[in-house]
């Protein structure tokens, strides 16, 4: 098991950015050259393009390389675990449907867990959100803050005009209804809410406080788990709500105060 010192921490979150960016480089390239689309998965609408698959590749075998002894979860390619303790936990292109479409909102992720690979019990080690049409690069440390560049990061109060808010929505239809009902019932605390549609996104906007707060129910672990750290090390709140044996539980990120009304109307009667 590795002890993972602040130093540690540190090179992990710098190896994380360096992978992203070179990811996102890739997708790039390959936006630019046309999307093939590979197949869909839970539904017509959740697509895999090739260069997600390809994109994956390329960070698992950079990581491979560079941290043979570690774990891997990755959207597109499956689990291996690893014997270091720690396992990374990789969406290659979050947001696939946007990159698909040539929206620009779409991201590397990729974060450094310690212990189980399941985000109710994992430590956070390390993380990077890369979003490459936008150029943007987010990271964070275990105790180091979070960081957009050079600048650290900080969630923010929603001011009294009410909160801004961003949410999204799963591929299988038969989830919109309960979405839209969530929906409904937080829309009193926002001054707008936005569907941006990469959850990576969505958080690394709550880290750097120009979301105020961010809920979506039936995200999969790659989807937060750089993005969860970072609104955490940015002085946030991030909980899942609902029971553990809901495969759509909420998440739902923010300052504390933000997270615990969220929760309360999200989660209330219809
Ligand atoms: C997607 C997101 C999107 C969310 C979808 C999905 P993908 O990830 O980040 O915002 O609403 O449910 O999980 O499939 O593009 O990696």
């Amino acid at each position: 098991m590795t002890a993972v010192t602040d130093g540690l921490a540190d090179e992990l979150r710098l190896l994380a950015a360096d992978i992203a960016q070179e990811a996102g480089a890739l997708a790039l390239r390959r936006r630019a050259e046309g999307v093939a689309l590979a197949a869909t998965k839970s539904s017509l609408a959740d697509i895999v393009t090739e260069a997600d698959r390809e994109v994956e590749a390329l960070i698992r075998s950079r990581l491979a390389a560079e941290r043979a002894g570690d774990g891997f979860l990755g959207e597109e390619s499956g689990a291996e675990q690893g014997a270091s303790g720690l396992t990374w936990v990789v969406d290659p292109i979050d947001g696939t449907v946007n990159y698909a479409a040539g929206f620009p909102a779409y991201a590397v992720s990729i974060a450094v867990v310690q212990g189980e690979p399941d985000p109710d019990v994992w430590d956070d080690v390390a993380g990077a959100v890369f979003a490459p049409v936008l150029g943007e690069l987010f990271t964070a440390a275990r105790g180091g803050g979070a960081w957009r560049g050079g600048d650290r990061l900080r969630v923010s109060e929603a001011p009294p005009a009410g909160a801004l808010l961003a949410t999204g929505f799963g591929y299988d239809p038969s989830t919109h209804d309960g979405d839209l009902a969530a929906v409904r019932r937080v829309m009193p605390l926002a001054r707008d809410l936005r569907r941006i549609g990469a959850a990576s996104l969505d958080l690394a906007y709550v880290a750097a406080g120009r979301l105020d707060g961010y809920f979506e129910r039936g995200l999969k672990p790659w989807d937060f788990a750089a993005g969860r750290m970072l609104v955490r090390e940015a002085g946030g709140v991030v909980e899942r709500a609902g029971s553990a044996s809901d495969a759509r539980r909420m998440i739902v990120a923010g300052s504390a105060d933000l997270v615990r009304d969220i929760i309360v109307r999200a989660m209330g009667d219809p």
